[in-house]
């Protein structure tokens, strides 16, 4: 009788190798999920020595969303909350160097940009990032805060930089970040309603092709209000404002709170609504700061 031929007998080291081998296979598998790498965002802004704005602010909230923050300083201010005491620029050149030294070498996400200090600065920038491969249609979003002033009034940009932030860096921009006091600057008008916000909010847009995020502040009573104004659309995102606490820095956490949302994939709205959750809880658990002159300011990032 022919019988079918038996199938051999499993040699049982076969059997372990092969199971040691699905094992190693599995735990490489687990440990590249486990150590999948964060997304990354990267800054470019001022260093602000009191910690509570510029690229101290962005790190510390880019850290709080998981995020990897990469850094190229623009300038160096010396400061306390209520006082700017002195700027140094950082050269063009060294801007310049620093983005592209980073857009070559890391798989960013999503840019912000903060104080820039000079136009030198602000024309560097958008070379860079134009040559590292950022233009509308590519997928790396790019958030631009136009920080001209302090809280404390004091002037921080350069002459001619508006007009470079205009018309070399907005271009690129795919969401610019304006308070009341810098939509003015840049439209000539006054902003002094909620009515005169939504006017204004689209002149930008239409001005810049962005979307435009206009940060209404106290403007509006018990509300701190915002207003998107993103693909013909107008979005509010409102808060209550926070009493009795003298902020540095929300603007700069604001922003980068955007982009770290950006860079993990969230949409834009979505990356809002975070953010501006984020930045109220913030205010609300300020960190109380005092002084050695036994004054008590309030520095918004711990
Ligand atoms: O909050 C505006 C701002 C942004 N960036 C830097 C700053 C300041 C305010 O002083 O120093 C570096």
């Amino acid at each position: 009788m022919v019988g079918r031929e038996r199938s051999p007998r499993p040699d049982p080291s076969t059997v372990h190798a092969g199971q040691a081998r699905r094992n190693r296979v599995n735990s490489k598998k687990e440990a590249r999920q486990r150590f999948q790498a964060p997304p990354v965002a990267l800054t470019v802004a001022g260093s602000d020595c009191s910690a509570g704005a510029g690229v101290q602010a962005d790190l510390k909230t880019f850290t709080d969303f998981g995020v990897y923050g990469l850094t190229a300083v623009t300038c160096i201010v010396a400061e306390v909350p209520r006082k700017v005491s002195r700027i140094e620029p950082v050269t063009a050149t060294m801007v310049r160097e620093q983005i592209e030294v980073l857009l070559k070498n890391f798989r960013v996400g999503a840019i912000k940009t903060g104080l820039l200090c000079s136009g030198e600065n602000v024309c560097a920038v958008a070379q860079a990032i134009q040559s590292g491969g950022k233009s509308r249609a590519h997928s790396m979003p790019l958030v631009v805060d136009p920080v001209m002033i302090a809280t404390s009034g004091d002037n921080l940009l350069g002459p001619g930089a508006v007009e470079s932030y205009k018309n070399k860096l907005f271009p690129l921009a795919t969401l610019i970040t304006p308070n009341l006091d810098e939509a003015t600057a840049l439209l000539g008008t006054t902003i002094k309603s909620k009515t005169q916000m939504e006017n204004a909010v689209k002149a930008l847009a239409k001005e810049y092709g962005a979307s435009i995020l206009l940060k209404g502040g106290h403007l509006c009573g018990d509300h701190a209000i915002d207003l998107l104004f993103y693909r013909g659309k107008l979005t509010e995102f409102s808060a209550l404002f926070v009493r009795g606490v003298e902020t540095h820095g929300t603007g700069c956490t604001y922003s980068a709170a955007i982009t770290a949302g950006l860079a993990s994939g969230l949409s834009l709205v979505s990356a809002i609504k975070r953010a501006k959750k984020f930045v109220t809880e913030s205010i609300e658990r300020h960190f109380r700061w005092t002084s050695k002159s036994a004054d008590i300011l309030d520095a918004l990032r711990h």
